[in-house]
């Protein structure tokens, strides 16, 4: 019999797609696969609804956190090097079909934010959260409360009107990736961060240079929100020395203008924590 409390979260971003029973902050039960590079989200989602057919029945609700932006339970990319998506796609109404739930949908930022904020490093304090990912995605608590749409995408700055692309295209996984190419091919993100443990000049100077952008980027969020807290996560904001090597490029500041770092709790759990207590008490809090 479902749980009033129980929630079906889906966190899909760049790289993967995850579902997870969530009750409170506990998460029971998940499964886990790579984000298709290719085909429809439709046929993402029948696949991903047939491998959980299992849980039907144990959740009241579902929560589904996705990269890219959401307006009116309509699903869009942003950055298709990020993810390559139709325009506005119909998430929600797709997930209501496939579930019988009702459905609330967020971008994947944005819930890993509240997961933060309630659960993890955020302590119920006002926050901003970055995740440094696929891509480079943020989400914004303010005065309680969570700020959806556009807002939090930092990783579609643009750095300066001579040079192309997005922060994100200059910083997360797949330019650590790119940049690593011209040293050991095919090199992942991952195996950067283990070429620089391993003491590779070449993909230490990477790491800081993304890390360098990335104090830039909390600097200027400092200067716009003034949060108590800039909480990081994603699979490159946590990955070793990366965090630290961001607090290096911020040594020096006059305290007030230093962002206060921390590192995410939840890890990979952030977004479906986050987006399934949304979804079950979202009209106490939007
Ligand atoms: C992009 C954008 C954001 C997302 C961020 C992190 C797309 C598809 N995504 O800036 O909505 O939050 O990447 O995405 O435009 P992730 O997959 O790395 O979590």
């Amino acid at each position: 019999m479902a749980s009033a409390d129980t929630v079906l979260a889906l966190d899909i971003g760049g790289t993967k797609m995850l579902a997870a029973l969530v009750r409170g902050n506990t998460v029971l039960d998940t499964h886990k696969v790579p984000t298709p590079r290719s085909g429809d989200p439709r046929q993402w989602l029948q696949a991903l609804f047939a491998a959980i057919a299992s849980w039907q029945g144990q959740y009241a609700t579902v929560g589904a956190a996705v990269t890219g932006i959401i307006d009116d339970g309509h699903w869009s990319a942003l950055n298709r090097n990020t993810l390559d998506i139709p325009e506005n796609f119909p998430l929600v109404a797709m997930i209501t079909e496939l579930s019988g739930r009702p459905v609330l949908a967020a971008n994947d930022a944005q819930a890993a934010a509240w997961g933060e904020y309630r659960f993890g490093a955020g302590q119920n304090e006002d926050m901003v959260f970055l995740t440094i990912s696929t891509g480079i995605g943020g989400g914004i608590i303010v005065n309680g409360k969570p700020m959806f749409g556009l807002a939090g995408h930092f990783g579609l700055f643009r750095v300066a009107d001579d040079v192309a692309g997005t922060l994100e295209d200059r910083v997360s996984g797949h330019w650590i990736a790119n940049q690593a190419s011209g040293h050991q091919s095919g090199a992942t993100a991952r195996e950067v961060f283990e070429a620089a443990a391993a003491g590779n000049e070449w993909a230490s100077n990477i790491i800081k240079a993304s890390a360098r952008q990335t104090a830039q980027l909390c600097r200027n969020i400092h200067l716009a929100l003034d949060p108590p807290r800039i909480v990081v996560g994603g699979g490159i904001g946590l990955a070793p020395t990366y965090l630290d090597t961001v607090r290096q490029a911020l040594e020096g500041l006059p305290p007030r203008l230093a962002p206060k770092i921390h590192a995410a709790a939840l890890g990979e759990s952030a977004g479906v924590v986050g987006i399934a207590d949304l979804a079950k008490n979202h009209r106490k809090i939007t």
